[in-house]
């Protein structure tokens, strides 16, 4: 026997306690390992140029679009300080959230001035930064979301630094080869692989190597696309013709799963930039199809419309090869991983992945973390207090298994890699 959790508020405690406690994997991000020099964001700049306090910030703003991009980082990080936290109360999730993490890295937030909190911040060395900002905001191990088109990236794997820091794992990410075939035509040849647009058997075979290789050289976890929200499935297009022949195929012959990212709607507002992007209705009739034909292949799926995240968990109960992740972009908010943590725990108990960071500056991780922890804690210690309520004796050591569970085991248990489990002794 265990200790039990205790009395009504005792357990409340103990549940928030461990869900702070409990270190995670991250099994979504836009962060690189230090190896990938400038493509690993950590800066004060980085942290106030995000796309989400971009969009916010042109809401103010007054300066054309091409204005603001012609200025330096530095001075389109002025501009949004200048906007979002002097002009006007940062109470948005992304605004609260930059200062969230300035106030844990010990900065003084009762300051405005942004001079001050930049020399302070780079006088912190890169490399004790990132392992500050892992510990604080206990994340054992990430993963980060790799684009063999990339070329600065490419470089790098092609070096053999890519998976040189075990806590980095490698995703790697295939959109152009579903949304963009022409451009993704053009490039393979570039990078020795004999593809022309033409559906043909030579490209398909190809186009499988390229996937096979580079799932090897990056040691991929999983193989990650996102999608529009009209993607339909099956359907006579180049889509559903490459992940028939090609994409279900490689993965089944590497054993890792396919992840979608359902709903998103690019450049709505082309002059935003990475800003611009819209979330969109999608049809989880495309991920039913998906999970009934190949019933051996594994399915990571998130979807970004609120309005799909009830039937997304429902389908979920119907197939146990589709493991539902996170809340992504703009759901990532406190009133919707408020709702969407609720019925999915009513609905699927503790058999899904409740977060993802989607993180792409370092800092981030404290305060989209902190957040998560502090919401996914409320809703838990809800469901154990109802549990005692019957009579069940909630075991301390219970509630630490669930919690590894969502904060990283189902995630490795669905990728057959239990052997990277978050152990008992870790937390
Ligand atoms: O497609 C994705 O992985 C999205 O998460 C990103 O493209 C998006 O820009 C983002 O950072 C959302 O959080
Ligand atoms: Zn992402």
């Amino acid at each position: 026997m265990g200790t039990t959790a205790g009395g009504t508020s005792r357990l409340r405690e103990s549940v928030k306690r461990i869900v702070r406690e409990t270190p995670v994997t991250d099994m979504h991000t836009h962060l690189f390992a230090p190896a990938f020099g400038g493509l690993n964001l950590y800066s004060l700049d980085d942290l106030l140029t995000y796309h989400y306090l971009t969009a916010e910030t042109m809401r103010w703003s007054d300066l054309p679009y091409e204005q603001f991009w012609s200025l330096s980082k530095r001075g389109q990080a002025e501009h949004i300080w200048q906007q979002l936290f002097t002009a006007h109360s940062p109470i948005s999730e992304a605004t609260g959230g930059l200062l969230q993490v300035m106030k844990e890295l010990g900065l003084d937030t009762s300051s405005r001035d942004l001079e001050t909190h930049r020399s302070a911040w780079d006088a912190w060395d890169a490399g004790a930064h990132v392992e500050q900002v892992l510990g604080a905001a206990r994340v054992r191990d990430l993963v980060m979301t790799n684009d063999p088109f990339d070329d600065a990236e490419r470089k790098v794997w092609e070096a053999g630094e890519g998976r040189k820091d075990a806590r980095f794992h490698a995703a790697l990410r295939t959109d152009p080869l579903l949304n963009d075939w022409p451009a993704a035509a053009r490039k393979l040849p570039e990078l020795g692989y004999q593809v022309s647009e033409e559906w043909s058997e030579e490209t398909k075979a190809e186009v499988r190597r390229f996937l096979r290789e580079w799932i090897g050289k990056m040691d991929a976890l999983y193989l990650a696309v996102s999608m529009p929200g009209d993607f339909v499935y099956p359907a006579d297009d180049h889509r559903s013709r490459m992940i028939d022949e090609v994409m279900i195929p490689v993965c089944r012959e590497a054993g890792i799963p396919f992840a979608l990212m359902i709903g998103v709607r690019r450049g709505v507002n082309p002059g935003l930039r990475l800003a611009g992007d819209m979330s969109m209705r999608s049809d989880t009739g495309a991920v039913e199809a998906l999970c009934r034909r190949y019933p051996e292949q594994k399915f990571l799926v998130t979807m970004l419309a609120r309005e799909n995240q009830h039937e997304l968990a429902v389908l979920a109960r119907k197939f146990r090869n589709l493991m539902i992740f996170g809340c992504w972009w703009f759901l990532h908010v406190e009133s919707m991983m408020e709702e969407m943590t609720r019925f999915r725990v009513e609905l699927l108990g503790t058999s899904f992945i409740p977060q993802h960071s989607d993180c792409r500056v370092f800092g981030q991780l404290i305060y989209k973390w902190g957040r998560s922890r502090e919401i996914i804690g409320r809703v838990l210690a809800d469901s154990y207090e109802r549990l005692a309520g019957t009579g069940w004796r909630v075991e301390e050591a219970d509630i630490r298994r669930d919690v590894r569970d969502l904060f990283g085991n189902n995630f490795w248990r669905f990728l057959g890699r239990p052997e990277k489990a978050l152990q008992e002794e870790e937390a």
